[in-house]
């Protein structure tokens, strides 16, 4: 351990919290890696975090036959409420492979095609709502319209359910609870374990309501789908699916699990990945205007398009790339070692030993990405340009076996959804607004604000 650099002041009991806040842990830590190198520690309240975002390093952890996911810090904190959920479970818990067996035809090729009317609809009714705010001559509030668009298309592609978010003018109390959660699953880590009972009373006691209301809601979903057929969607497989091998099926209590699991993990990371999308494609007007170009000429004169017609926007698809290198909505995964093992030819692990590997910094890595890192280029994932990498250098949905299942699924919705707004929209950036990002686990361009120019006249 001794070496690995970390920051030189240590306050005994509080350890290197020094310059760092609750409210963004991952800023903080992008400026300490910054500071201190592709792998270094950060002491908190007797906890000891490794953190690396190395290239180099960060391919060595992406090698399943020696590392796999940790389910630790903020992953852990959300247990309560997941429980062994296909995000939360861990790697020995019998329920994640039954799930993620039932599930994974779930989010094939086919499925995708299934759900692409229901996310256009959708997204159709963001147009309507962005219609009015633009006629009324107001800005668009841009994280909070794309958190309505993304919790509607999970609950109805996932579970035939309308939550209502574009007819109500504050969020559905749902959201509410969740986002709940995540704070408080991220604020855990942030006190010391024994004292939290004592520091976070409050917020202990508002945590348990919003599960308690999370469990009710869901409960009322899957109550609703037992007496009705639905569309051959999530809830469905995991209702009617048994396993292909075992013939083993799902109990109740783990389908409450996998629901709220897709709810949550289903929709903040994809409403940040699209809402910073927006914000660069806003700041730049070359690259907007051929990302309208391309959607045009693949669309020609429909506005309503099919599955493919959204396959093939390559370039509006490294457009999402490109934000989704800067800020990776969901900034980091931990890996731990199945074995005694030594990282980089010098940092022993212990079996089980974990390390925290920050991808917003290993998108930024000079090694892979060059000098001008920090710059949005949405070239850099051309084919020829992806090709020139080194593997392992991009990882907004993590790695390996426990990869994110919904990847394609965020991926089609996001192309979906930009394509339709350029169609429609000139994105106008309030030049004052200088980017800002809310952490709750997962990132989002806090305050981001649009205003609209219809391209095509009303008829
Ligand atoms: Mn998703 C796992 C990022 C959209 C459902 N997701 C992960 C992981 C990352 C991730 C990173 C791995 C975490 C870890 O190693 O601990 N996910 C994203 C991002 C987006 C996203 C950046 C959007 C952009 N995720 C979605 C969508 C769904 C979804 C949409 C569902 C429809 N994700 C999951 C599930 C897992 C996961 C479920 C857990 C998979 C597993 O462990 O088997």
């Amino acid at each position: 351990l001794h070496r690995i650099p970390h920051p030189p002041r240590r306050v005994p009991l509080i350890g290197d919290v020094l310059g760092a806040g609750v409210r963004s842990p991952l800023q903080d830590s992008m400026r300490f890696g910054r500071r201190l190198g592709p792998i270094f520690r950060r002491k908190a309240f007797g906890k000891e975090i490794v953190f690396v975002w190395g290239a180099d390093l960060a391919a060595e952890l992406a090698d399943e036959s020696r590392f796999a996911k940790h389910v630790g810090l903020g992953v852990a904190n959300l247990r309560p409420v997941a429980g062994d959920g296909l995000f939360t479970a861990y790697n020995h818990e019998p329920n994640w492979q039954l799930a993620h067996d039932v599930l994974a035809p779930g989010f094939s090729r086919e499925a995708m095609e299934g759900y692409h009317p229901m996310m256009l609809a959708v997204a159709e009714r963001l147009t309507d709502r962005w219609d009015r705010e633009q006629a009324a001559g107001r800005a668009v509030d841009v994280p909070g319209d794309m958190t309505k668009l993304t919790l509607e298309t999970i609950a109805r592609t996932g579970f035939g359910h309308d939550f209502g978010s574009f007819e109500r003018s504050r969020p559905h109390p749902f959201v509410n609870a969740m986002v709940g959660t995540l704070t408080y699953a991220q604020r855990l880590n942030a006190v010391p374990g024994p004292l939290a009972p004592l520091l976070l009373r409050g917020a202990i006691r508002r945590n348990e309501a919003d599960i308690a209301y999370l469990h009710r809601t869901v409960d009322a979903v899957v109550a609703a789908r037992r007496s009705a057929d639905g569309e051959g969607d999530l809830l469905d497989r995991m209702l009617k699916t048994a396993h292909p091998e075992t013939g083993e099926r799902l109990a109740p209590e783990n389908i409450r699990r996998q629901v709220i699991t897709f709810l949550v993990a289903g929709h903040e990371t994809t409403s940040g990945a699209l809402s910073f999308a927006l914000h660069y494609l806003s700041r730049h007007p070359d690259v907007a205007a051929r990302a309208r170009a391309e959607v045009d000429r693949v669309w020609g004169d429909t506005d309503r398009p099919g599955y493919d017609q959204v396959a093939r926007l390559r370039y509006l698809r490294r457009v999402l790339d490109e934000s989704l290198r800067l800020w990776p909505t969901a900034p980091a995964f931990a890996r731990e070692a199945r074995q005694d093992t030594v990282l980089g030819g010098v940092h022993p692990m212990r079996q089980g030993a974990w390390t925290l590997v920050l991808t917003a910094m290993l998108h930024r890595d000079p090694q892979a990405w060059g000098a001008d890192a920090e710059r949005f280029d949405p070239d850099r994932f051309d084919a020829k340009a992806v090709r020139a990498r080194p593997a392992h250098t991009f990882k907004p949905f993590g790695t390996g076996a426990r990869a994110c299942i919904g990847r394609q699924f965020a991926l089609h919705e996001a192309t979906l959804v930009l394509g339709l707004l350029l169609r429609r929209y000139e994105l106008l950036a309030d030049p004052d607004y200088r980017l800002r990002v809310a952490e709750r686990l997962t990132l989002m361009p806090e305050g981001l604000r649009l205003r609209l120019e219809r391209r095509v006249p009303t008829p």
